[in-house]
């Protein structure tokens, strides 16, 4: 007999270290799961795990989250996920062990992920006030197995330990066995409820949204996809995504409105039929994020269809002395755009509610964000968007601004290489190269190439579909074998030159060349 399970006097009777983790991790499964089974009536989002991590994510200091996405990329989110598992199990294993002696240890520490779990969820901005009997269920749930768990196998230790008869062993695995395999089905209900409700089933009754003014067809060289370009429209599955959002925010449209506030003369709150009612307007914009690494892949280009944002801003009749277009998302998410450029007819800023011909895909912020050409997303392409505030600079600051970006982002010029890859190698002899550029809003009017740093040389420009998206081009050297570099530079329509200086995408996107190496032999 070990120590572990030396007779005393009545409840000191301990049941051995890795049954009493045991203990711990099976009532936080039972916590987690309860959460997500009530999270499938008041919201998929307020299941705790899910709301604990989306406010992990805001509370994240920027070196950090940028330190995430540099490491692990469009994983880094999983990889949140999955540390936040390993330190729960860790936590409750620990709880349970600590409650050897006495129920309380792990009860506190059970409460105490319940509080958190709470605290989350109430902060999220787009769920309601009932959303917090999910995190409520999470604690009830974790206690109350912890506790009767608990009594069941430590009963049986002190019995086996009395050697008097307790509960069977029988008894006691079953009850573990009954706690996994309620928690799975009380899980698995959750997320079947949940996906009941949320939005795809109400994106799939949209139906087609047909704009009353189309884009101008795309031409069949507005790409050198052939060559190895992308294409010119990026497919909605393949457009770039970034946002903070670690579960995408369910808006189903019988629920969306959109509040327009601040400094106009008559507010507006528009719901989704008022806004597809509306005469659409389908506009091809190319979107950059300013988190884009030279030669990075935030950039795409769709066919975006809604209304013009000038419209709706000029119906509610914006104040002389306003700034600021201050758009909120529903999941709290917030961004400034200049109020000029939302207004500027010319620049076609858009209410987006479709994408490439389908309604806007809910990872793309389905019902409806905002689209504004020639400005980088963090400060105008609010998705999920839910109010526009018309107010000024300093009244109201976005989620950005406070971790180190710039106030006004507009795109800049910028190229990159597409082929050869870098570090590919290739017979020698003549070598083909392309890829795309982008000057928002002023247009492409060049790209320039060169091999080993030596002349500049003008690449074969794809067609031009408008200032506000991107162009493709390509090149061909006649290479010796050996190892080489290429860059590559635009020029705007204004007549600037792509500069070469390098620098970081803080605070309002990088600059510099791309350049890669390869070899031919
Ligand atoms: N609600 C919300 N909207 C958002 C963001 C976000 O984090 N949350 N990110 C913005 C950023 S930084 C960019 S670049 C674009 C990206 O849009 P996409 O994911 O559709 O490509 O969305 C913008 N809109
Ligand atoms: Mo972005």
């Amino acid at each position: 007999m070990t120590s572990d399970e030396e007779p005393s006097t009545s409840d000191t009777a301990k049941v051995p270290v890795l049954v009493a983790a045991l203990l711990g991790v099976l009532a936080l499964l039972a916590a987690l799961a309860a959460g997500h089974l009530v999270a499938g009536f008041v919201g998929g989002n307020a299941s705790p795990y899910l709301a604990v991590g989306n406010g992990a994510i805001d509370l994240t200091p920027v070196e950090l989250k940028d330190y995430a996405v540099r490491t692990f990329g469009t994983y880094d989110k999983l990889v949140l996920l999955l540390g936040m598992a390993v330190v729960m199990v860790l936590v409750s294993a620990a709880a349970g062990v600590a409650s050897r002696r006495s129920v309380v240890p792990g009860a506190v520490v059970i409460a105490v992920f319940g509080v958190v779990g709470i605290v989350a969820v109430a902060a999220r901005p787009d769920l309601t006030a009932v959303a917090v009997l999910a995190p409520i269920a999470s604690l009830l749930a974790g206690v109350g197995v912890f506790a009767w768990l608990r009594r069941l196998f430590h009963t049986k230790a002190k019995a086996k330990a009395e050697q008097e008869e307790g509960p069977s062993r029988r008894s006691v695995l079953l009850a573990g066995a009954g706690v996994v395999v309620g928690a799975g089905a009380a899980g698995a209900a959750g997320q079947v409820l949940a996906g009941a409700r949320d939005a795809a089933s109400s994106r799939a009754n949209v139906g087609a949204l047909v704009p009353a003014r189309t884009a101008p067809a795309i031409p069949a060289d507005a790409d050198f996809a052939k060559l190895g370009t992308p294409p010119f429209l990026t497919p909605n599955k393949d457009f770039y995504r970034v946002d903070t959002a670690l579960s995408v925010p369910q808006v189903r449209t019988e629920d969306w409105r959109l509040r327009i506030h601040g400094m106009v003369d008559r507010e507006l709150t528009c719901d989704y039929a008022d806004i597809r009612d509306r005469p659409l307007v389908e506009r091809t914009i190319t979107m950059t994020c300013v988190s884009n690494e030279v030669g990075g892949p935030y950039v795409s280009t769709a066919n975006f269809v809604g209304v013009d944002l000038a419209d709706l801003l000029t119906e509610a009749g914006v104040r002389p002395g306003a700034e600021q277009l201050f758009s909120t998302s529903v999941d709290g998410w917030t961004a400034g755009t200049p109020v000029a450029a939302a207004l500027d007819r010319g620049r076609g800023a858009m209410l987006a509610i479709g994408m490439n011909g389908e309604p806007l895909p809910v990872e793309h912020g389905f019902p409806a964000r905002l689209v504004v050409p020639g400005l980088y997303g963090y400060v105008s392409a609010t998705k999920w968007v839910v109010e526009l505030e018309i107010t000024t600079w300093a009244a109201r600051r976005a989620y950005w601004l406070d971790r180190g970006w710039a106030e006004r982002a507009p795109i800049k010029t910028q190229s990159r290489i597409d082929f050869p890859k870098g570090f590919e190698t290739l017979p020698a002899g003549k070598v083909r190269l392309g890829g795309v550029a982008w000057a928002q809003h002023t247009g492409v009017a060049a790209v320039e190439v060169r091999l080993n740093r030596g002349p500049w040389q003008e690449a074969m420009l794809s067609k031009e579909v408008n200032a506000d998206t991107w162009r493709m081009w390509w090149h061909e050297f006649d290479v010796p074998a050996g190892s080489h570099q290429i860059s590559c530079r635009a020029t705007d329509k204004s007549g600037q030159v792509q500069t070469g200086e390098r620098r970081g995408t803080v605070p309002d996107g990088a600059t510099g060349l791309h350049t890669i190496s390869f070899t031919t032999r």
